[in-house]
């Protein structure tokens, strides 16, 4: 090779290209073929960076398909059935939509989201995805929330779902039933498996999923198979930092059983996902950068031609070098357009395209469109080993919607088609409505026995049976579990624990269990040590794929950090959002995998409702089973840690979400009746709830359970210790939750001895039970006014106690109040309304104002407002008791 000169001209520089570009030929054909050359490039390289020289960091690859037309397999299926079935498919969602909101305006609906994703489902269909039928492990599937009208339509020609379903998209409250907007399995248990709509959660959900999967084989719950799990999510979608905050988890655990489908429409909502630079570019990068197997699947067959007669690689360039905003007016322009401004840019593209009219070069397909093109890339992906695979599939959005919206910026939002939009429509996919009935959209399904029916139906037989669809187990868990708990009701006997420890006792138990301590799954996002679990990662070891590559730096005592490949934690790291979604990934293993696993997710508890809240509401709608522990709860009782860390807020939050049981239980027996008899609910009796208990670091004595206490317990509240001086003439009931609970005994007995105030003790499991409860009541009441109105199990405790009422948590003062109405008389709240601080327990409770003292203070108050006492009592017991009158009111400072 001659000497390369500074500034030389073009000529010279070309045919040095070209000498470089003949010597790696000659090592692929005389040498040692691709391994060989990779060797020489690799060793160039790094020869190169020896002599100091730095090569651009490039992360993505050309602007072309990944899988070369030399390399595609051949199509399997009839492509021209395959077509009649997606015109047909397409129609009907688009009909879906239109008729809603010709019944009913601004019901909404999407129709560009599925017009775009057509093919990119119906490849999936008709040769991939597996069903759950006999013989077959089916596939897991989270689909694109907005492309939802697309799988209804679908499921009705399949049969699967009615004409009268289908007629009430989005009217769900119709006679003869509806379709949700979006997947919900909440609304359509027999159909949807995962919730997906808000957007970010199907991705990270999917991720675990896979993960958990790869885990039930390496513990041997589950047989090792072919299963895969598909996420078909937007390109827009994946600026939600959800859907690629997991992705280098899916690498490094080497999950090839995951296949991400992105369609790549360049669009989301408002206009272009990047008008200012390629979405595909980006997410190539991000997840080859990953440790991903990327495949972009960008230009359709029409350009295989061009692309092979390109042998300088100009088209290539030229296609690299256009914003997606750019491709997005390519899409809404003409042939002419696009020979001027994009072909137009080289004479030598222009010569490449000589040979199609203005109209070809409109048409010119691009991948995410061209079945060949996707089942090549799916192919690929299936049998792709040692990594997940995304496939970034190049789409118009809104694509067959002509004028109505196709690639255009309103497309998202279009939902209204005008006669000629629909005859256009209608003639683009050869669907046989007449121009009489064309206006009115109709549903259109073939006879039975039309050869497009039979192939689909045929398809979806050799696959295993239809898709989506849930199939919960009937399998349940019915073992007694009265041994587990028995030892938790008799109480420590002067021993301090906290309920954290007590909790993690129950689950080393658990784990023990012959029966079910293989399907319990506990989940910790790098909080085990706070919560005085390590025991456990020796007991039964931290789940890794890989098993354990290193010698722990502990491994010479007794309790080191084992991992293993049978591990049944999960010790997930710092994600409270990746936890969350193994803890869906379990609980709803009863539906998906036919398993009955219990998760059991500890975290701190500030970092759940408040963090994650949208995925906890997801997992409701997924009708997901298991027991969520809000670890260091309550907003005084974590000492030090201060406002960003001390929760009072979570039982607040967890109210809104219908099916989540929460509890603030106070003592071992309290967590014992609760959790044996949520496994009981959830794993026994089939319900769709899953629980939220917060357990406190807090050690304190744990008396033994009263007698017939259990059902008040489960119910939110039961009286724990009546008075001594039940004949006191000043009364009052005190009611304690959680960590609180010990200061309203506390100030039981200053009330008894300093102020002749009989006070009963309650405590009160859950406020949001009884709350419920009360209004189920009250509004049952209100709909039977003839009939003997039922009493809320609030009232029925407390409708003949004597005296005043006085609440306290480490919670908002909203709890109690949300159970005020039902009570005899108006109830005084204490709680922990406003921003944490950093200091020790008893401080806080001064400044929260939730200690024994105030709770006597406020007991006292509330008497001499009832007239019982003079205003100078309660001041003098301010005084004696040490209260400062004048203090900042916390839930302001
Ligand atoms: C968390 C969340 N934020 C916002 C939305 C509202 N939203 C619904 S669809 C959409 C645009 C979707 O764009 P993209 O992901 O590219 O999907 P496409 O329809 O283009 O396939 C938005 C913003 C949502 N559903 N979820
Ligand atoms: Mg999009």
């Amino acid at each position: 090779m001659r000497n390369i000169a500074v500034n030389q001209d073009p000529a010279v520089e070309a045919l040095e290209t070209r000498e470089w570009q003949d010597s790696l030929a000659y090592v692929l054909q005389q040498g040692g073929g691709v391994r060989r050359a990779a060797d020489l490039l690799r060793q160039l390289e790094f020869h190169a960076r020896q002599t100091g020289f730095r090569l651009p960091f490039t992360a993505s690859t050309p602007y072309v398909n990944t899988i070369p037309a030399s390399q595609q397999p051949a199509f399997p299926g009839n492509q021209a059935i395959e077509r009649r079935i997606k015109s047909l498919v397409r129609w009907n969602a688009l009909s879906m939509v239109v008729r809603a909101n010709k019944l009913s305006d601004g019901i909404g609906g999407h129709i560009s989201t599925f017009a775009s994703a057509a093919t990119l489902y119906e490849i999936g269909f008709n040769h991939f995805f597996k069903g759950k039928g006999a013989g077959h492990d089916g596939d897991v599937i989270f689909f694109q929330g907005h492309a939802a009208p697309g799988i209804y339509s679908r499921a009705f020609l399949e049969g699967r779902i009615s004409l009268k379903q289908i007629e009430n998209f989005r009217r769900e409250l119709q006679d003869g039933g509806g379709l949700s907007s979006y997947p919900h399995p909440w609304l359509m248990p027999d159909f949807w498996e995962y919730p997906t709509v808000s957007m970010g959660l199907g991705p990270i959900m999917s991720i675990y999923q896979a993960r958990f999967m790869r885990h039930l084989e390496d513990r041997g719950l589950m047989p090792a198979g072919q299963r895969k799990v598909w996420a078909f999510l937007g390109d827009g979608e994946t600026d939600e930092p959800e859907s690629l905050g997991a992705i280098t988890l899916a690498a490094r655990e080497k999950l090839d059983n995951l296949i991400f489908v992105i369609n790549c429409n360049l669009q989301r909502l408002d206009g272009p996902v990047r008008g200012n630079g390629q979405i595909i570019q980006e997410l190539e990068a991000a997840f080859r950068g990953a440790g991903w197997n990327v495949i972009k699947n960008i230009w359709g067959s029409d350009w295989d031609p061009l692309f092979e007669r390109d042998t300088e690689g100009l088209l290539a360039q030229r296609l690299g070098e256009i914003v997606d905003g750019q491709y997005q007016k390519y899409s809404v322009e003409s042939g002419a357009y696009i020979r001027e401004h994009l072909f137009g840019a080289d004479p030598r593209l222009l010569e490449l395209v000589k040979h199609l009219s203005d109209d070809e070069i409109r048409k010119l397909r691009l991948g995410g469109h061209d079945p060949v093109k996707v089942y090549a890339a799916y192919a690929s992906a299936v049998a792709h080993k040692g990594q997940p695979t995304v496939i970034l599939a190049r789409t118009v959005k809104g694509y067959g919607l002509g004028e109505a919206g196709e690639g255009k910026n309103i497309t998202h939002q279009q939902k209204k088609l005008n006669e000629d939009e629909l005859k256009a429509f209608r003639e683009r996919f050869a669907i046989e409505i007449t121009d009489e009935q064309v206006h009115k959209s109709p549903f259109f399904r073939p006879a039975d026995d039309a050869p497009e029916m039979q192939y689909l139906h045929s398809r979806r037989k050799a696959l295993g049976g239809y898709v989506p669809s849930r199939k919960p187990t009937t399998d349940t868990v019915s073992k007694n579990l009265e041994p587990i708990f028995e030892e938790f009701y008799g109480g420590t006997e002067g021993r301090k624990a906290s309920t954290t420890m007590v909790f993690v006792k129950m689950l080393a138990k658990m784990l023990r269990d012959p029966d079910i301590g293989k399907l319990v799954v506990p989940i910790v996002p790098d909080e085990a040590r706070t919560f005085g679990m390590e025991a456990l990662f020796r007991q039964v070891g931290i789940y890794s794929h890989a098993g354990q590559l290193y010698e722990p730096v502990d491994s010479d005592t007794l309790l080191y950090y084992k991992e293993a490949r049978d591990g049944q934690i999960f010790e997930e790291g710092i994600t409270e959002a990746g936890s969350m979604s193994t803890f869906i990934a379990a609980g709803t293993a009863y539906a998906t995998h036919g398993l009955n696993t219990i998760p059991f997710f500890i975290y701190y508890s500030m970092f759940g409702f408040q963090r994650i809240g949208d995925l906890i509401w997801a997992a409701g709608d997924a009708r997901c089973r298991g027991f969520l522990l809000g670890g260091t709860a309550g907003r005084t009782t974590l000492a030090g840690e201060g406002l960003q860390h001390q929760d009072g807020n979570s039982h607040v939050l967890s109210l809104p979400v219908p099916n989540c049981v929460s509890y603030d239980p106070a003592f071992a027996f309290e967590m014992a009746v609760i959790i044996q008899d949520g496994i009981r609910r959830m794993y026994g009796n089939g319900e769709s709830i899953f629980y939220y208990l917060t357990v406190m670091n807090e050690p304190v004595e744990m008396p033994a359970m009263p007698d017939g206490a259990r059902e008040g317990i489960l119910k939110g509240m039961y009286k724990l210790k009546a008075t001594s001086k039940p004949k006191a003439k000043l009364r009052a009931q005190v009611f304690g939750s959680g960590s609180i609970l010990p200061e309203a005994v506390q100030a039981q007995q200053i009330l008894e001895e300093k102020y002749d105030v009989g006070a009963d003790v309650w405590s009160v499991t859950s406020y949001g039970e009884l709350y419920r409860d009360g209004h189920a009541a009250e509004r049952w009441n209100m709909l039977h006014p003839a009939e003997t109105p039922k009493v809320p199990y609030v009232t029925q405790c407390l409708a003949d106690a004597p005296g005043v009422f006085v609440a306290a948590s480490d919670y908002l003062k909203a709890l109690p109040d949300a159970i005020d109405r039902w009570l005899p008389r108006k109830l005084v709240s204490l709680g922990t309304d406003g921003f944490g601080r950093s200091e020790a327990r008893a401080d806080l409770r001064n400044h929260f104002e939730v200690d024994a003292r105030f709770i006597v203070v406020a007991t006292l108050s509330a008497l001499m407002r009832d007239g019982k006492l003079e205003a100078k009592v309660v001041q003098k017991a301010i005084a004696d008791l040490g209260i400062n009158a004048e203090k900042a009111n916390p839930a302001t400072a």
